[in-house]
């Protein structure tokens, strides 16, 4: 075990923030499965992947080309519609996404969603091996009610709306140009996935800081919406 491992799982279990951008980290996939292997032992299970850096924006925001993946646990899962509670948190944002159902491999249907991100480096401030090792920032997730997957799955408006203002509006092209590419990219990079998780597919606008009772929901054309209350 490493003690960078150790360290980040401190910094989840008492929200408290760690210094980045300096860490020399060997293998960043090695910590990161090091680090959820500690939420496991807890009797956390595994409930999917989620994909980090799938849009443009954020890609070029980290000088990077290429996207990130964590894992998902039933911990991190929130009802839709249900409390993100907020005394765990160190510094929370949502960000609007669409979640993928697996079954044989393969997408079995798509809904809206919430992704929750919490980074456990001082101020959202890390380099790329710092922000994988931290499992890509994941904190939670909701999903809305599943439904078949539309054609033009790559053109669907996206609106994360906060105490009923828009605060964010998008599209799902935003997600690597169609959201089925994270799905695969998803596949290709944890290897395997399993029946019944869950693949957040990544972001389709920027994050927004989540604030004490806050209602937070996503609602994307043709697929419905997914929400959740903050705790006040
Ligand atoms: O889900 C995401 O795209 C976040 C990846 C990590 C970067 C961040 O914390 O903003
Ligand atoms: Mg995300």
């Amino acid at each position: 075990m490493t003690s960078l491992a150790l360290a980040l799982d401190n910094a989840l279990t008492t929200a408290t923030e760690l210094p980045g951008g300096g860490h020399d980290i060997g293998d960043p996939y090695a910590v990161q499965r090091e680090l959820v292997g500690l939420r496991l032992a807890r009797g956390e299970t595994i409930a999917g992947v989620k994909l980090g850096l799938t849009s443009k924006a954020k890609m070029q925001q980290m000088g990077v080309d290429s996207v990130i993946w964590g894992r998902l646990t039933d911990a991190m899962r929130i009802e839709d519609g249900g409390v993100l509670d907020l005394a765990p948190r160190i510094h929370p944002k949502v960000e609007p996404e669409v979640a993928f159902l697996v079954r044989g491999g393969a997408i079995a249907a798509v809904a809206p969603a919430l992704e929750v991100i919490d980074s456990r480096w001082l101020d959202f401030k890390f380099t790329l091996a710092e922000v994988i090792a931290d499992n890509t920032s994941a904190a939670g997730f909701v999903v809305g009610e599943w439904q078949p997957v539309p054609d033009n799955l790559d053109s669907l408006g996206v609106q994360l709306i906060i105490d009923g203002e828009v605060a964010e509006t998008g599209s799902t092209a935003a997600i690597l140009g169609d959201p089925r590419e994270a799905f695969a990219e998803a596949l290709r990079l944890a290897g395997t996935l399993e029946d019944g998780w869950v693949v957040l597919a990544g972001a389709a606008t920027a994050a927004v800081r989540v604030g004490p009772g806050q209602t937070v929901r996503v609602e994307v054309e043709s697929l419905g919406s997914a929400s959740l209350k903050a705790s006040s």
